[in-house]
């Protein structure tokens, strides 16, 4: 059918899709099959679902037209997470759909809330990373940027977690169970991935010597896009995640062979690719599967824009390293480089200075982490058995890189090694760090300190070689998740005082700034953080059974649960707190409501224990009733994008607690910040913005600097530090004594053991004592309301430089080299 025929203009549009009510009421009748009257919540979701989305199919098709058309650059953002939450509010916001819906709705008598609680997260990532990734996607929408993000569909998103005993119990995320409206599969699009075989030379129908990759096991990677709406502007970007799946033609070949069983057992293989995600935050893990994952990730996706490029431009690529840009998430797929160039080398016959010369302009690399455990090293061994062609492009790429160090540092002969892209040992591996740098035009840390300490640190010796690769890319987060979706009541508040502009340019909340002097304005302020109180409290009633007194701070702390975030220091503060109590040294204490919430990776022995004592203290605590009024403590269970959606808006004061040096950026912070929580902080990642923006006497800092840390570890010595200090003996005497574990003796040993050690690399016990003191001081302000609305004012206030809509802009800038895609 000519593609004429297929196009549906604006006008006939409106003709199509009738009003969204008897839209919806079409999708329950006929899509799901289901009469009003025996419907539920979970009905109407799903119908309503279909009718938003059909809602998108025109600007979605209009936006590809615009890319597929245009001669501008295009990026391609290539991550292994994309960390969505749900997506129908999203639409319905972005696509101005909110009255429509609840009318839609109100003829069944149901509320849009209730209906959109259905909807499963999309939890296709572990934590900051993955949730910036679709951050970045929806601010790349808001500014009509020629960006398609790559993906993995995985089957099983981040496991659920539920508390037994006050251990961490993981169950599966079947989150795909009920079908994805938001998800069109394009099974035209598939591509051939191979793996494991062996490589061989021959002479090419040009009588040229090549090389092909042969004997290998293939398998096929579908497309599903998923649409990334902008926000009012008519835009409607893609989010391509691949599903892999066993090829027809081994399917073919097992079957001819009589061999039905083996065949389908080969088809669950290839499909065991896209099946789970790692959960694994900030840690490596040397899984071969996980390999696979990122190898089938990089191939499907170049293959794809290659394949776009040669249908349009023949093989003629002299362009295509100026019109595209791949930004890689990590190195998690940094196989792109070798892999974009074996397709240029091997596929397309480019000569090797052409297709490296492509390569190095079109790729760059995002560093989201400085600690070692977390560093991708793949075997040498593993990757010559799954990707041998890919070995040999990667160990031709170190040869002719050590050369130009050799000729950079002639007499440094410890450098070659140093910079190798092989680490040698008894079993050498490819550091996949050293291989993205080195095939990138640009490295980017995450915050100021964090890109400060990749030059000064980990990547000196890359820095002094290529100083102009590295650039700094402070995270932001989108305001219309963060503050205009989850936070009604300030949105409204907002919209009263400064107008809209700041939902799609948050540079003018700055204009709340002379409204923290107004009495009138603080009053209002503080009305609306005590709904979102109630609304908090209300939800971890649900949850956790306790009761938060919405009179008392709320202090929160939600993150993955890890050493370096140091969760164990928060817990040893509200044992101090307790200690206070059960000693009656009430005076001045401000009634306070902590929450902790986030998931250990499940091999993660030690952060699973510091779960179950966070679940024990708050046990002793909660049901001591010398508390009641003054102290409460939770463990939320699930933290999860949705649960973020109430906990942000309700909270007070904000635990931004990491050892200096260790949190590349954080981006909650960011989040709580603009919803008018007060940080609480060291000087870590991007919490020394969030400072310097917010005004230091708008901030609880407290602990050692980065230096101050390197300082501390020369002469650490933890049990004076305990010894000297009255309140920490005490704490340290309460959790050793075992009264948060009377009947399972020894089990925090290990923890306790780790805060007295000498080198621990946490330090916790060395920022105990500023910490209960700015604790305190928090304490103090916050018996000041006026005072506290003032400086909660004046966060949200300057929270402008947080936008992702900044930190894009400053990608598409100064990296990408992209402008905004005018209409066709
Ligand atoms: O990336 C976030 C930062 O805000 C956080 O500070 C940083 O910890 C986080 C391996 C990671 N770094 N590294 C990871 C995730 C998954 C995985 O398998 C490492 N996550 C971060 C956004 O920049």
């Amino acid at each position: 059918m000519p593609e004429q025929t297929l196009e549906v203009t604006n006008e006939k549009m409106s003709s199509i899709l009738s009003p969204l009510s008897e839209e919806l009421r079409r999708h329950l009748y006929y899509t799901l099959g289901h009469h009003s009257d025996e419907s539920n919540p979970h009905y109407y979701y799903r119908a309503l679902a279909n009718a938003v989305r059909d809602r998108v199919t025109e600007h979605w098709r209009t936006t590809r037209e615009r890319f597929s058309n245009t001669d501008e650059r295009c990026v391609h953002y290539f991550s292994l997470e994309f960390l969505l939450g749900r997506s129908l509010n999203n639409a319905v916001q972005n696509l101005e759909l909110d009255d429509a819906t609840r009318e839609a709705l109100h003829q069944y008598g149901v509320a849009l809330e209730e209906v959109a609680e259905q909807e499963p997260d999309a939890g296709l990532g572990n934590g900051g990373l993955g949730r910036l990734a679709a951050c970045f996607l929806d601010s790349c929408a808001n500014l009509r940027l020629p960006v398609t993000g790559y993906g993995i569909r995985y089957e099983f998103g981040m496991f659920h977690q539920t508390i037994e005993n006050g251990r961490q119990v993981e169950g599966p995320d079947h989150w795909l169970r009920d079908g994805n409206p938001w998800e069109i599969e394009r099974h035209e699009d598939a591509k051939t991935i191979r793996l494991y075989g062996h490589t061989e030379r021959y002479l090419d129908d040009t009588g040229n010597m090549s090389i092909r990759w042969v004997g290998t096991n293939d398998l096929l990677a579908i497309p599903y896009d998923m649409p990334i709406p902008g926000f009012k502007n008519e835009t409607v970007n893609t989010l391509r995640l691949w599903k892999a799946e066993a090829t027809d033609v081994f399917d073919l070949e097992e079957f001819n062979s009589g061999n039905y069983p083996d065949a389908v057992v080969q088809k669950n293989n290839a499909e065991q690719i896209s099946m789970v995600l790692y959960p694994n935050d900030a840690s490596e893990n040397g899984k071969e599967l996980r390999l696979k994952q990122q190898y089938f990730l990089s191939s499907a996706s170049l293959q794809d824009v290659l394949e776009r490029w040669v249908a349009k431009h023949g093989n003629d690529f002299t362009d295509f390293g100026r019109k595209n840009c791949f930004q890689l998430n990590d190195t998690h797929p940094a196989c792109s480089v070798p892999e974009l160039m074996r397709l240029l080398l091997d596929v397309y016959h480019l000569d090797w200075d052409s297709a490296w010369k492509i390569t190095t302009q079109c790729m760059a690399y995002t560093n989201h982490t400085l600690l070692p455990e977390a560093l991708e090293r793949w075997s040498v061994a593993l990757f010559s058995r799954l990707l041998p062609r890919l070995l040999e492009i990667i160990y031709e790429i170190n040869i002719r890189f050590l050369a130009e160090v050799k000729e950079k540092f002639p007499d440094d002969v410890a450098v070659l090694r140093r910079m190798s892209l092989v680490e040698e040992g008894d079993q050498p591996h490819i550091r996949m760090a050293y291989l993205s740098i080195v095939g990138s035009f640009s490295v980017n840390g995450v915050a100021h300190l964090h890109t400060e300490l990749l030059k000064s640190g980990l990547f000196s010796d890359f820095y002094k070689l290529w100083p102009e690769k590295f650039n700094n890319k402070t995270n932001g987060v989108t305001q219309r998740r963060w503050l205009s979706h989850c936070n009604p009541g300030l949105r409204d508040l907002l919209n009263d005082t400064i107008g809209t502009g700041w939902e799609s340019d948050l540079s003018q909340i700055e204009k709340l700034v002379p409204f923290a002097e107004d009495a009138e304005f603080r009053k209002k302020w503080r009305s609306v953080k005590l709904e979102n109180k109630e609304r908090l409290a209300k939800y971890v009633k649900t949850h956790t059974g306790v009761e938060f007194n919405t009179d008392a701070i709320f202090d929160v702390q939600v993150k993955r649960i890890h050493e370096y975030k140091r969760q164990l220091l928060n817990v040893l503060h509200v044992v101090h707190l307790y200690d206070r109590i059960l000693r009656g040294d009430t005076k001045d204490m401000v009634p306070r409501c902590v929450l902790i919430g986030g998931k250990a990776a499940p091999g993660y022995h030690v952060a699973k224990l510091i779960v179950k004592m966070i679940n024990n203290v708050a046990s002793v605590i909660n049901a001591d009733p010398k508390t009641e009024n003054l102290l409460r403590m939770v463990f939320f269970p699930n933290y999860r994008v949705s649960s973020m959606e109430i906990i942000c808006p309700g909270t007070e004061l904000s635990e931004q607690i990491s050892t200096a040096g260790k949190e590349a950026s954080g981006t909650g912070n960011m989040k709580f910040m603009m919803n008018g929580a007060l940080t609480i902080g060291t000087l870590d990642g991007a919490n020394i913005e969030i400072r310097e923006k917010a005004g230091a006497e708008n901030f609880f800092l407290f602990g050692l600097d980065e230096n101050g840390v390197q300082e501390e570890k020369k002469n650490y010595d933890p049990n004076s530090i305990i010894a000297a200090d009255e309140d920490i003996r005490r704490v340290m005497e309460m959790v050793e004594g075992g009264v948060f574990n009377h009947h399972e003796p020894g089990i925090f040993d290990l923890l306790t053991k780790g805060l007295r050690n000498p080198y621990d690399p946490w330090l916790t016990i060395a920022d105990l004592r500023s910490y209960i003191d700015a604790q305190a001081e928090a304490g103090k302000v916050y018996a000041d309301q006026e005072k506290w609305t003032r400086m909660s004012i004046l966060n949200s206030a300057h929270s402008g430089w947080f936008s992702s809509d900044r930190t894009i802009a400053q990608y598409a800038d100064e990296i990408w080299d992209v402008k905004p895609l005018e209409d066709a």
